[in-house]
Protein backbone atom coordinates (compact mmCIF):
# COMPACT_ATOMS: atom_id res chain seq x y z
CA UNK A 1 0.00 0.00 0.00
CA UNK A 2 1.27 3.42 -0.75
CA UNK A 3 -0.63 6.93 -0.65
CA UNK A 4 -1.55 8.11 -3.74
CA UNK A 5 -0.08 11.67 -4.39
CA UNK A 6 -3.99 13.18 -4.27
CA UNK A 7 -5.37 11.76 -1.34
CA UNK A 8 -6.33 13.21 1.45
CA UNK A 9 -3.72 11.63 3.11
CA UNK A 10 -1.11 13.20 1.25
CA UNK A 11 -2.87 16.48 1.71
CA UNK A 12 -2.95 15.96 5.00
CA UNK A 13 1.03 14.94 5.76
CA UNK A 14 2.24 18.01 3.69
CA UNK A 15 -0.52 20.42 5.72
CA UNK A 16 1.23 19.09 9.08
CA UNK A 17 4.70 19.47 7.36
CA UNK A 18 4.10 22.99 6.69
CA UNK A 19 2.66 23.79 10.13
CA UNK A 20 6.05 22.13 11.75
CA UNK A 21 7.75 24.02 9.45
CA UNK A 22 6.33 27.34 10.02
CA UNK A 23 6.14 26.63 14.09
CA UNK A 24 9.05 24.37 14.68
CA UNK A 25 11.46 24.20 12.22
CA UNK A 26 11.79 27.77 10.96
CA UNK A 27 12.61 29.37 14.22
CA UNK A 28 15.47 27.38 14.97
CA UNK A 29 17.27 27.42 11.61
CA UNK A 30 19.55 30.35 12.02
CA UNK A 31 20.58 28.97 15.36
CA UNK A 32 21.38 25.13 13.90
CA UNK A 33 23.33 27.14 10.85
CA UNK A 34 25.31 29.16 14.05
CA UNK A 35 26.05 26.34 15.78
CA UNK A 36 27.18 23.75 12.87
CA UNK A 37 26.04 20.74 15.33
CA UNK A 38 23.60 18.01 14.56
CA UNK A 39 20.11 19.17 15.23
CA UNK A 40 19.30 15.94 17.49
CA UNK A 41 15.63 17.66 17.87
CA UNK A 42 15.01 18.16 14.23
CA UNK A 43 15.66 14.36 13.91
CA UNK A 44 13.26 13.87 16.81
CA UNK A 45 10.33 15.82 15.59
CA UNK A 46 11.03 14.35 11.99
CA UNK A 47 10.74 10.38 13.32
CA UNK A 48 7.87 11.25 15.64
CA UNK A 49 6.14 12.75 12.98
CA UNK A 50 6.68 9.99 10.45
CA UNK A 51 8.85 12.30 8.52
CA UNK A 52 12.01 9.98 8.19
CA UNK A 53 8.89 7.13 7.44
CA UNK A 54 7.86 8.90 4.67
CA UNK A 55 10.12 6.31 1.64
CA UNK A 56 9.26 3.13 3.57
CA UNK A 57 6.39 0.79 2.86
CA UNK A 58 3.66 0.10 5.79
CA UNK A 59 4.87 -3.22 6.29
CA UNK A 60 8.19 -2.01 7.98
CA UNK A 61 6.19 0.64 9.70
CA UNK A 62 6.38 3.05 7.14
CA UNK A 63 4.21 4.96 5.66
CA UNK A 64 4.93 4.33 1.89
CA UNK A 65 4.28 7.81 0.28
CA UNK A 66 4.73 8.53 -3.01
CA UNK A 67 8.03 9.77 -4.79
CA UNK A 68 5.70 13.23 -5.66
CA UNK A 69 4.65 13.35 -2.11
CA UNK A 70 8.37 13.15 -0.57
CA UNK A 71 9.84 15.73 -2.92
CA UNK A 72 6.78 18.22 -1.90
CA UNK A 73 7.76 17.32 1.93
CA UNK A 74 11.87 17.88 1.28
CA UNK A 75 11.00 21.28 -0.52
CA UNK A 76 8.71 22.32 2.41
CA UNK A 77 10.88 21.53 5.26
CA UNK A 78 13.60 23.30 3.32
CA UNK A 79 12.00 26.61 2.78
CA UNK A 80 12.74 26.93 6.66
CA UNK A 81 15.72 25.22 6.88
CA UNK A 82 18.03 23.04 4.28
CA UNK A 83 19.76 20.72 6.70
CA UNK A 84 16.16 19.72 8.60
CA UNK A 85 15.32 19.17 4.78
CA UNK A 86 18.82 17.11 3.85
CA UNK A 87 17.55 14.36 6.70
CA UNK A 88 14.61 13.17 4.96
CA UNK A 89 16.87 13.18 1.44
CA UNK A 90 19.73 11.27 3.26
CA UNK A 91 17.27 8.80 4.88
CA UNK A 92 15.73 8.12 1.33
CA UNK A 93 19.71 7.61 0.13
CA UNK A 94 21.43 5.62 2.04
CA UNK A 95 18.53 3.17 1.52
CA UNK A 96 17.85 3.32 -1.43
CA UNK A 97 20.81 0.89 -2.54
CA UNK A 98 18.78 -1.92 0.19
CA UNK A 99 15.13 -0.83 -1.70
CA UNK A 100 16.43 -1.26 -5.43
CA UNK A 101 18.81 -4.29 -4.39
CA UNK A 102 18.32 -5.66 -1.15
CA UNK A 103 16.42 -9.32 -0.44
CA UNK A 104 13.45 -9.01 1.81
CA UNK A 105 15.40 -10.29 4.91
CA UNK A 106 17.73 -7.31 4.52
CA UNK A 107 14.64 -4.78 4.46
CA UNK A 108 13.39 -6.20 7.27
CA UNK A 109 16.89 -6.04 9.02
CA UNK A 110 17.11 -2.42 8.36
CA UNK A 111 13.88 -0.63 7.36
CA UNK A 112 11.85 -0.71 10.58
CA UNK A 113 14.36 1.18 12.40
CA UNK A 114 15.09 3.67 9.57
CA UNK A 115 11.17 4.06 9.11
CA UNK A 116 10.37 4.31 12.62
CA UNK A 117 13.94 7.70 12.65
CA UNK A 118 15.26 5.41 15.07
CA UNK A 119 18.06 5.10 12.78
CA UNK A 120 19.73 7.35 10.23
CA UNK A 121 21.38 6.12 7.24
CA UNK A 122 24.07 7.30 5.06
CA UNK A 123 25.60 6.66 1.53
CA UNK A 124 29.55 5.83 1.31
CA UNK A 125 30.46 6.33 -2.51
CA UNK A 126 32.67 9.40 -2.69
CA UNK A 127 36.44 9.13 -1.60
CA UNK A 128 39.38 11.55 -1.62
CA UNK A 129 40.34 10.44 -5.16
CA UNK A 130 36.99 9.10 -6.24
CA UNK A 131 34.51 11.61 -6.78
CA UNK A 132 33.06 12.76 -9.53
CA UNK A 133 34.50 9.61 -11.16
CA UNK A 134 33.35 7.02 -8.95
CA UNK A 135 34.51 3.73 -10.66
CA UNK A 136 38.46 5.45 -9.01
CA UNK A 137 37.62 4.31 -5.32
CA UNK A 138 40.22 2.37 -3.61
CA UNK A 139 38.17 0.95 -0.75
CA UNK A 140 38.33 -2.90 -0.74
CA UNK A 141 36.22 -5.81 0.72
CA UNK A 142 38.07 -9.07 0.55
CA UNK A 143 35.93 -12.19 0.90
CA UNK A 144 36.93 -14.61 3.92
CA UNK A 145 34.91 -17.69 3.80
CA UNK A 146 31.48 -16.27 5.08
CA UNK A 147 32.37 -12.81 5.92
CA UNK A 148 33.91 -9.51 4.10
CA UNK A 149 36.98 -7.75 5.15
CA UNK A 150 36.68 -3.72 4.59
CA UNK A 151 39.63 -1.52 4.22
CA UNK A 152 39.31 2.28 3.20
CA UNK A 153 38.02 5.44 3.63
CA UNK A 154 34.89 7.38 2.50
CA UNK A 155 34.90 11.36 2.89
CA UNK A 156 32.56 13.93 2.83
CA UNK A 157 29.71 11.32 3.99
CA UNK A 158 26.39 12.91 4.72
CA UNK A 159 25.95 11.59 8.84
CA UNK A 160 29.43 10.00 8.80
CA UNK A 161 29.52 8.62 12.47
CA UNK A 162 25.92 9.17 13.34
CA UNK A 163 24.14 6.73 10.59
CA UNK A 164 23.33 2.92 11.77
CA UNK A 165 22.84 1.90 8.15
CA UNK A 166 25.75 2.40 6.23
CA UNK A 167 26.00 1.58 2.44
CA UNK A 168 29.28 1.31 1.28
CA UNK A 169 30.86 0.88 -2.01
CA UNK A 170 33.84 -1.24 -1.92
CA UNK A 171 35.43 -2.95 -4.47
CA UNK A 172 35.69 -7.04 -4.76
CA UNK A 173 37.49 -7.20 -7.57
CA UNK A 174 41.00 -4.83 -8.00
CA UNK A 175 41.47 -6.61 -11.47
CA UNK A 176 37.98 -6.04 -13.29
CA UNK A 177 37.81 -3.44 -15.60
CA UNK A 178 36.49 0.10 -15.37
CA UNK A 179 33.49 -0.15 -12.24
CA UNK A 180 32.62 -3.76 -12.88
CA UNK A 181 34.60 -4.87 -9.52
CA UNK A 182 32.28 -2.55 -7.40
CA UNK A 183 30.21 -4.04 -4.62
CA UNK A 184 27.62 -2.70 -2.48
CA UNK A 185 27.40 -3.57 1.60
CA UNK A 186 25.78 -2.50 4.44
CA UNK A 187 28.21 -1.62 7.19
CA UNK A 188 26.44 -1.20 10.71
CA UNK A 189 27.69 1.97 12.50
CA UNK A 190 28.41 -0.38 15.54
CA UNK A 191 31.07 -3.08 13.56
CA UNK A 192 34.64 -3.35 14.91
CA UNK A 193 37.05 -1.00 12.58
CA UNK A 194 34.36 1.06 11.67
CA UNK A 195 34.77 4.25 12.61
CA UNK A 196 34.29 7.94 11.96
CA UNK A 197 37.39 10.34 11.08
CA UNK A 198 37.74 13.92 10.56
CA UNK A 199 34.24 15.89 10.02
CA UNK A 200 34.40 18.83 7.94
CA UNK A 201 33.46 22.49 8.78
CA UNK A 202 31.30 23.73 5.91
CA UNK A 203 29.92 26.80 3.88
CA UNK A 204 26.53 25.70 4.71
CA UNK A 205 24.17 23.17 5.77
CA UNK A 206 25.88 23.51 8.58
CA UNK A 207 23.86 21.64 10.99
CA UNK A 208 24.21 18.10 8.73
CA UNK A 209 27.09 16.33 9.90
CA UNK A 210 29.34 15.59 6.96
CA UNK A 211 32.41 13.08 7.50
CA UNK A 212 35.31 10.60 7.21
CA UNK A 213 34.17 6.87 7.38
CA UNK A 214 37.20 4.53 8.18
CA UNK A 215 37.16 1.01 7.81
CA UNK A 216 40.34 -0.84 8.93
CA UNK A 217 39.94 -4.45 8.84
CA UNK A 218 36.04 -4.17 9.70
CA UNK A 219 34.50 -7.68 9.20
CA UNK A 220 31.01 -7.71 8.17
CA UNK A 221 29.07 -10.80 7.08
CA UNK A 222 28.66 -12.30 3.30
CA UNK A 223 25.13 -11.68 4.25
CA UNK A 224 25.33 -7.67 4.07
CA UNK A 225 26.72 -7.32 0.76
CA UNK A 226 23.96 -6.22 -1.40
CA UNK A 227 22.91 -7.69 -4.90
CA UNK A 228 25.25 -9.92 -6.10
CA UNK A 229 29.15 -8.97 -6.40
CA UNK A 230 30.37 -6.49 -8.96
CA UNK A 231 26.45 -4.97 -8.98
CA UNK A 232 27.66 -2.56 -6.79
CA UNK A 233 28.37 0.45 -9.37
CA UNK A 234 24.83 0.34 -11.43
CA UNK A 235 23.39 0.19 -7.41
CA UNK A 236 24.76 3.32 -6.79
CA UNK A 237 24.17 4.91 -9.88
CA UNK A 238 20.34 3.81 -10.12
CA UNK A 239 20.30 5.11 -6.80
CA UNK A 240 21.29 8.38 -7.04
CA UNK A 241 19.17 8.85 -10.54
CA UNK A 242 16.24 8.16 -7.86
CA UNK A 243 17.70 10.58 -5.47
CA UNK A 244 18.92 13.63 -7.38
CA UNK A 245 15.02 14.91 -7.54
CA UNK A 246 15.41 15.40 -3.70
CA UNK A 247 18.48 17.68 -4.08
CA UNK A 248 16.64 19.49 -6.52
CA UNK A 249 13.53 19.65 -3.97
CA UNK A 250 16.22 20.60 -1.75
CA UNK A 251 17.21 23.82 -3.88
CA UNK A 252 13.84 24.79 -4.82
CA UNK A 253 12.59 25.00 -0.89
CA UNK A 254 15.32 27.29 -0.88
CA UNK A 255 14.76 29.15 -3.17
CA UNK A 256 11.28 29.63 -2.92
CA UNK A 257 11.94 30.40 1.34
CA UNK A 258 14.20 33.23 0.06
CA UNK A 259 11.60 34.34 -2.79
CA UNK A 260 8.55 34.77 0.19
CA UNK A 261 11.18 36.86 2.10
CA UNK A 262 12.84 39.09 -0.49
CA UNK A 263 8.45 39.53 -1.53
CA UNK A 264 7.84 41.13 1.92
CA UNK A 265 11.14 42.86 2.73
CA UNK A 266 10.59 44.52 -0.71
CA UNK A 267 6.82 45.91 0.52
CA UNK A 268 7.89 46.75 3.69
CA UNK A 269 11.59 48.27 2.94
CA UNK A 270 11.35 52.16 2.04
CA UNK A 271 13.68 54.12 0.63
CA UNK A 272 12.92 57.55 -1.19
CA UNK A 273 9.96 57.67 0.16
CA UNK A 274 7.71 54.54 -0.98
CA UNK A 275 8.29 51.06 -0.79
CA UNK A 276 11.14 49.22 -3.04
CA UNK A 277 8.63 47.03 -4.41
CA UNK A 278 7.00 49.84 -6.11
CA UNK A 279 10.30 49.79 -8.44
CA UNK A 280 9.91 48.19 -11.46
CA UNK A 281 13.76 47.11 -11.26
CA UNK A 282 12.72 45.15 -8.16
CA UNK A 283 9.52 43.89 -9.95
CA UNK A 284 11.61 42.57 -12.51
CA UNK A 285 13.95 40.84 -10.51
CA UNK A 286 10.84 39.50 -8.30
CA UNK A 287 9.35 38.19 -11.71
CA UNK A 288 12.32 36.34 -13.34
CA UNK A 289 13.11 34.73 -9.40
CA UNK A 290 9.09 33.82 -9.59
CA UNK A 291 9.12 32.34 -13.19
CA UNK A 292 12.84 30.55 -12.56
CA UNK A 293 11.04 28.76 -9.04
CA UNK A 294 8.30 27.77 -10.90
CA UNK A 295 9.79 26.41 -13.93
CA UNK A 296 11.67 24.02 -11.02
CA UNK A 297 8.88 23.36 -9.31
CA UNK A 298 7.33 21.66 -12.98
CA UNK A 299 10.73 20.09 -13.45
CA UNK A 300 11.33 18.40 -9.78
CA UNK A 301 6.93 17.36 -9.96
CA UNK A 302 7.34 15.77 -13.12
CA UNK A 303 10.25 13.79 -12.80
CA UNK A 304 8.42 12.45 -9.26
CA UNK A 305 5.09 11.62 -11.09
CA UNK A 306 7.50 9.79 -13.88
CA UNK A 307 8.93 7.69 -11.17
CA UNK A 308 5.30 7.16 -9.14
CA UNK A 309 4.45 5.58 -12.78
CA UNK A 310 6.84 3.15 -12.85
CA UNK A 311 8.90 4.73 -15.54
CA UNK A 312 12.29 3.18 -16.04
CA UNK A 313 13.90 5.95 -18.18
CA UNK A 314 13.94 9.10 -16.08
CA UNK A 315 18.08 9.56 -15.53
CA UNK A 316 17.51 12.25 -17.86
CA UNK A 317 14.75 14.24 -16.48
CA UNK A 318 16.35 13.27 -12.91
CA UNK A 319 19.65 15.26 -13.89
CA UNK A 320 17.85 17.90 -15.62
CA UNK A 321 15.91 18.58 -12.94
CA UNK A 322 18.83 18.39 -10.31
CA UNK A 323 20.84 20.92 -12.45
CA UNK A 324 18.53 23.47 -13.49
CA UNK A 325 16.50 23.67 -10.00
CA UNK A 326 20.38 24.00 -8.36
CA UNK A 327 21.42 26.69 -10.43
CA UNK A 328 18.29 28.43 -10.59
CA UNK A 329 18.64 28.68 -6.63
CA UNK A 330 22.06 30.03 -6.37
CA UNK A 331 20.46 32.73 -8.80
CA UNK A 332 17.55 32.89 -6.90
CA UNK A 333 18.87 33.33 -3.58
CA UNK A 334 21.60 35.62 -4.70
CA UNK A 335 19.35 37.70 -5.93
CA UNK A 336 16.96 37.65 -2.62
CA UNK A 337 20.43 39.11 -0.87
CA UNK A 338 20.62 42.20 -3.54
CA UNK A 339 17.04 43.18 -2.84
CA UNK A 340 17.86 43.48 0.65
CA UNK A 341 21.13 45.31 0.15
CA UNK A 342 23.45 45.21 3.10
CA UNK A 343 20.67 43.79 5.50
CA UNK A 344 21.05 40.98 3.06
CA UNK A 345 25.08 39.93 3.35
CA UNK A 346 24.21 40.09 7.23
CA UNK A 347 23.64 36.98 9.83
CA UNK A 348 20.55 38.59 11.07
CA UNK A 349 18.35 37.78 7.87
CA UNK A 350 18.14 34.37 6.50
CA UNK A 351 18.98 35.06 3.15
CA UNK A 352 23.02 34.66 2.83
CA UNK A 353 22.06 31.46 4.46
CA UNK A 354 20.05 30.67 2.19
CA UNK A 355 23.00 31.19 -0.69
CA UNK A 356 25.35 29.07 1.29
CA UNK A 357 22.58 26.38 1.42
CA UNK A 358 21.91 26.50 -1.96
CA UNK A 359 25.83 26.37 -3.02
CA UNK A 360 25.82 22.48 -2.15
CA UNK A 361 22.58 21.32 -4.39
CA UNK A 362 25.09 22.09 -7.73
CA UNK A 363 28.13 19.77 -6.29
CA UNK A 364 26.63 16.64 -4.32
CA UNK A 365 24.83 13.81 -5.65
CA UNK A 366 26.66 14.62 -8.90
CA UNK A 367 28.23 18.04 -9.50
CA UNK A 368 26.35 19.63 -12.47
CA UNK A 369 28.98 19.04 -14.72
CA UNK A 370 28.20 15.61 -14.11
CA UNK A 371 24.55 15.82 -14.61
CA UNK A 372 25.37 17.31 -18.00
CA UNK A 373 26.89 13.70 -19.01
CA UNK A 374 24.54 12.36 -18.05
CA UNK A 375 21.96 14.44 -19.81
CA UNK A 376 24.16 14.90 -23.01
CA UNK A 377 24.94 10.97 -22.97
CA UNK A 378 21.13 9.54 -23.06
CA UNK A 379 20.61 12.68 -25.89
CA UNK A 380 23.12 11.06 -27.76
CA UNK A 381 22.91 7.18 -27.15
N1 LIG B 1 21.80 3.19 -13.85
C1 LIG B 1 22.24 1.90 -13.95
N2 LIG B 1 23.45 1.60 -14.48
C2 LIG B 1 24.22 2.60 -14.89
C3 LIG B 1 23.82 3.95 -14.81
C4 LIG B 1 22.55 4.21 -14.28
N3 LIG B 1 22.10 5.48 -14.18
N4 LIG B 1 24.81 4.73 -15.32
C5 LIG B 1 25.79 3.91 -15.70
N5 LIG B 1 25.44 2.62 -15.45
C6 LIG B 1 26.21 1.41 -15.76
C7 LIG B 1 26.60 1.41 -17.21
O1 LIG B 1 25.61 0.83 -18.01
C8 LIG B 1 27.88 0.60 -17.19
O2 LIG B 1 27.53 -0.76 -17.19
P1 LIG B 1 28.41 -1.87 -17.98
O3 LIG B 1 29.73 -1.89 -17.26
O4 LIG B 1 27.64 -3.13 -17.82
O5 LIG B 1 28.52 -1.39 -19.39
C9 LIG B 1 28.50 0.93 -15.85
O6 LIG B 1 27.43 1.43 -15.03
C10 LIG B 1 29.55 1.98 -15.96
O7 LIG B 1 28.98 3.13 -16.56
P2 LIG B 1 29.86 4.25 -17.28
O8 LIG B 1 30.80 3.62 -18.24
O9 LIG B 1 28.93 5.27 -17.78
O10 LIG B 1 30.73 4.79 -16.05
P3 LIG B 1 31.67 6.03 -15.92
O11 LIG B 1 32.84 5.63 -15.13
O12 LIG B 1 31.88 6.68 -17.26
O13 LIG B 1 30.83 7.02 -14.95
C11 LIG B 1 29.32 8.79 -14.39
C12 LIG B 1 29.63 7.56 -15.26
C13 LIG B 1 30.29 9.93 -14.65
C14 LIG B 1 27.93 9.21 -14.81
C15 LIG B 1 29.35 8.36 -12.91
O14 LIG B 1 30.66 8.07 -12.49
C16 LIG B 1 28.78 9.40 -11.97
O15 LIG B 1 27.56 9.56 -11.87
N6 LIG B 1 29.64 10.14 -11.28
C17 LIG B 1 29.21 11.07 -10.25
C18 LIG B 1 29.14 10.37 -8.94
C19 LIG B 1 28.34 11.13 -7.96
O16 LIG B 1 27.21 11.54 -8.21
N7 LIG B 1 28.92 11.31 -6.79
C20 LIG B 1 28.23 11.95 -5.71
C21 LIG B 1 28.26 11.02 -4.56
S1 LIG B 1 26.84 11.06 -3.62
S2 LIG B 1 26.93 12.72 -2.63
Amino acid sequence: MSIDTNSDEARMILDMVRDLARTRIQPRAAEIDEKGEFPWDMKQLLAEQGILGLPFAEEYGGSGASELTILQVIEEIAKSCATTALMLCVQQLGSLPIELAGTPEQKKRYFPGLASGEWLAAYGLTEPGSGSDAGAMTTRAEKRGNEYVLNGMKHFITNAGLAHVNVIFAKTDMEAPGTRGVSAFVVEGDRPGFRLGHIEHKMGIRGSQTGELIMEDCVIPAENLLGREGDGFKIAMATLDRTRPGVGAQALGIAQGALDFAVQYSKTRKQFGKPIAENQGIQFMLADMEAGVEASRQLIYNVGRMIDSGSKNFGRQSAIAKLFTSDMAIQVTSDAIQILGGYGYMREFPVERMMRDAKICQIYEGTNQIQRVVIARDLLK
